[in-house]
């Protein structure tokens, strides 16, 4: 995170220098100085209010542990706090209630979130809006994501990688790991979710324009369960004993899906492609069962969605509705360079 450092140093100039000239020269987070006289005794100041940010993830892993790190040196930077939460499990049912409370506490003075559905979450963050909260989305977006011209334009931005582009990444991969002839599968989490939704739709765009020869014989959906994952692999090896390719669209499908190749003593005979770099990605790389992981950087997802929150509640009035964050490759031959190590989750 030392770029991180600097650049959040250069923020918190930037955005020191906003407050200052927002509030007239009185720094938000300190007590303004008092002019009283020397005689007088001097007035008991009530503290300076500590803003409060809300962080929503979208369920516990790696991937949003990794976000709120990069939220919390941010917010260590700008003094301000952070207040997360992280459902249990990925869905919606799980997710309202925690944003509901969110709201009821009446004391943050901003909220970014990962919504679990692109369509369902749009009345419970309408709600919120409504309520006087202002929000952006991380990692996934409601409507259709597009928040300048949209159906849904009231979130203030989206943080996120290109998930389309991240799909075709690993599909263009998998099919030149088969010489471009052979089986492919998508392991999946569930429909409704904006960025594996992408990523299943880039894959399959990308094999249908530029691979003839290659066949996409399924999509399972594992509800974010790696066991699940792991008995659907299973089930189509069954199906498929010619399987030559798996794309795991996220942490616990690649984690399902490596796990089987490997127990099928299937490594390096079965190529996976697995997105999001955990620790589990990285050993199965290491040891041959997945041959390519795809890297987001939710450790910038996270700062830039502290660093608009301070923005926007300090007048900013130009917040980008739409802020890509990139991916970084990672192959065996690379995996030992220090500026891709970086990108390796927490
Ligand atoms: O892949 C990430 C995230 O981008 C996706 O929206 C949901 O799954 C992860 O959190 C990983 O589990």
């Amino acid at each position: 995170m030392s770029s991180h450092k600097t650049a959040s140093v250069f923020s918190l100039l930037i955005v020191s220098v906003m407050i200052l000239t927002a509030c007239g020269g009185q720094p938000v987070t300190q007590a303004p100085a008092t002019q009283a006289p020397a005689t007088q005794a001097p007035a008991t100041q009530a503290p300076a209010k500590t803003v409060k940010i809300g962080f929503l993830a979208g369920v516990q892993d790696p991937f949003y542990t990794t976000m709120q790190r990069g939220a919390a040196q941010a917010a260590a930077d700008l003094g301000v706090e952070l207040i997360t939460q992280i459902p249990q499990a990925w869905n919606v049912t799980d997710q309202t209630p925690m944003l509901d409370a969110m709201v009821a506490r009446g004391d943050l003075s901003f909220l970014f979130l990962a919504p679990v559905d692109s369509q369902a979450m749009i009345a419970p963050l309408q709600k919120a809006n409504d309520a006087g909260l202002p929000l952006l989305t991380v990692d996934t977006y409601i409507g259709d994501g597009d928040y300048a011209n949209g159906p849904v334009k009231f979130p203030l931005s989206f943080i996120a990688s290109d998930n389309y582009l991240g799909g075709q990444i690993a599909c263009r991969a998998l099919a030149d790991s088969l010489n471009k002839t052979g089986k492919v599968y998508i392991q999946n989490v569930k429909v409704g979710i904006s960025s594996t939704d992408a990523r299943e739709k880039g894959c399959k765009d990308v094999l249908a324009a530029e691979y003839p020869k290659v066949t996409l014989v399924g999509v399972d959906y594992n509800d974010d369960d790696a066991t699940k994952a792991q008995a659907q692999v299973e089930a189509m090896l069954q199906k498929n004993p010619d399987l030559g390719g798996i794309f795991g669209t996220n942490v616990f499908s690649a984690q399902g899906a490596g796990a089987t190749v490997k127990n099928k003593g299937l490594s390096g005979k079965v190529k996976v492609v697995a997105f999001d770099a955990t620790k589990d990605a990285i050993n199965m790389l290491q040891d041959g069962t997945v041959d390519l992981v795809i890297a987001q950087k939710p450790g910038d997802m996270g700062f830039f969605a502290v660093e608009m929150a301070m923005a926007y509640m300090n007048g900013v009035t130009s917040i980008p509705k739409h802020i890509p964050t990139g991916y970084a490759v990672i192959t065996r031959d690379n995996m030992a360079d220090p500026n891709i190590v970086k990108f390796f989750y927490q």
